[in-house]
């Protein structure tokens, strides 16, 4: 509503603004004020008056960077990130050279070419030379960027994921992520979104969780089939649970086809994390990305990364990270500093609920807290999250008003 009223207002200034330049003009003309030409002595102040628009733009523009560069990234906390930094900067440093160049020139020359009566315009229609200056010289800064940056590109992802390097899922629905490790045998288990149950939220396929998700399937399908021979002949109720039936059957087949899998026991020791999930230093981390539901974007700012996460494909991406999350706490002088996983697509009313904390640390503490961890076999715990993530979006929401 204030909004609204701020800008019906404005718009009633701009008007009676303009009404009243109408009733000034129509007065002077009474007068017999004839020349609608500016003076010379006005010319000037409007021709230094440029100037000193051009200080106070070059000075706001310099302010907002020393105001505002503290909120840019950090420096770059993977190996990688620091390529892409430079390629960015060196982007950036054209940018604003053209800027400024050009910039200075906009407002230097109103005031060099001030009105001068006695002066005529030169009258200057083509020049094939500079014609070719300003299409070729572009032309070779575009070409250095494009090739600079395809040269990064490829140097990023076109490299072998090393083979020691940590395999870790991350796998995110409406609206969180786990984190998958591999385990003991380097390997991450099958998977399989015919597998998804609230004791197996990412479908992971082990000989335990292929008998429950059989069993679980078995169980529907007799349920099904009690109701419908309570079902009155030849009615909805009865077609539809025909259909749910033959729907039910058909994933079990499905499911039991899972059981020639190869290496059915690499699941068993896979570990399955929420919230918070830690990376060692200086080893290289190969990402698997995975959807449940929609598309999601796994993005990790301050390494430099970011990865769509596709309903029914895997995705990858790998890294090394360089900058433990105590050290960056050092270099941003700011001890509650974490790196981030964020969902970058938007998907949905929680989506920006949706992140993870990110912790580089040593390599001993990692291992050390890995082996801390519940592994599948285990029986997996933390079980499907959805009810309470809508009720935590809920209670943002419900703080964010109050905040208001
Ligand atoms: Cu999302």
């Amino acid at each position: 509503m204030i909004t609204f009223l701020i800008i019906l207002s404005i718009v009633l200034a701009v008007l009676a603004v303009g009404q009243l330049m109408r009733v000034f003009e129509a007065t002077s003309k009474l007068k017999g004020e004839v020349s609608p030409l500016p003076t010379d002595a006005e010319n000037k102040y409007q021709a230094k008056m440029m100037l000193v628009f051009l200080f106070g733009y070059f000075s706001f523009f310099v302010w907002l960077v020393a105001r505002y560069g503290e909120f840019l990234l950090p420096e770059s906390a993977s190996e990688h990130g620091i390529v892409l930094d430079n390629l960015l900067d060196f982007n950036w440093y054209i940018i604003i050279l053209v800027f400024v160049i050009t910039h200075v020139y906009l407002f230097y020359f109103p005031f060099k070419y001030v009105f001068n009566k006695d002066r005529k315009a030169y009258y200057y229609t083509h020049s094939n030379k500079l014609e070719l200056l300003w299409t070729t010289v572009p032309a070779i800064f575009l070409s250095v960027i494009i090739v600079y940056g395809l040269s990064a590109w490829v140097d990023i992802t076109m490299d072998e994921t090393p083979k020691d390097a940590i395999s870790i899922e991350l796998y995110p629905k409406q609206f969180d992520w786990t984190a998958r490790y591999a385990g003991v045998d380097s390997t991450l288990g099958n998977s399989n979104y015919n597998m998804i149950s609230t004791s197996n939220p990412l479908g992971v396929i082990t000989p335990a969780s292929l008998a429950q998700k059989i069993a679980e399937i078995e169980a529907e399908i007799a349920e099904f089939e009690s109701e419908l021979s309570l079902a009155p002949e030849g009615g909805l109720k009865q077609e539809e649970l025909t259909e749910l039936i033959a729907k039910r059957n058909r994933q079990r087949e499905k499911v039991k086809s899972f059981e020639a899998l190869e290496g059915l026991n690499r699941g068993n020791d896979d570990i399955l994390v929420k919230s918070e999930f830690l990376i060692p230093i200086n080893r290289e981390v190969a990402f698997e990305f995975r959807s449940r539901d929609v598309i999601h974007s796994a993005y990790m700012p301050h390494f430099r990364a970011q990865m769509n996460c596709v309903p029914g494909m895997v995705t990858e991406f790998h890294f090394k990270p360089i900058i433990t999350t105590d050290q960056m706490r050092e270099k941003t002088q700011n001890p509650e500093f974490d790196y981030i996983l964020l969902c970058n697509k938007i998907c949905g009313a929680a989506h920006y609920n949706m992140q993870m904390t990110i912790k580089v640390v040593e390599e001993e503490e990692y291992n050390k807290w890995l082996a801390e961890q519940a592994t599948f076999n285990d029986g997996f715990t933390v079980s499907d999250e959805t009810a309470t993530t809508e009720e935590k979006s809920e209670s943002n929401e419900i703080s964010m008003i109050e905040l208001k």
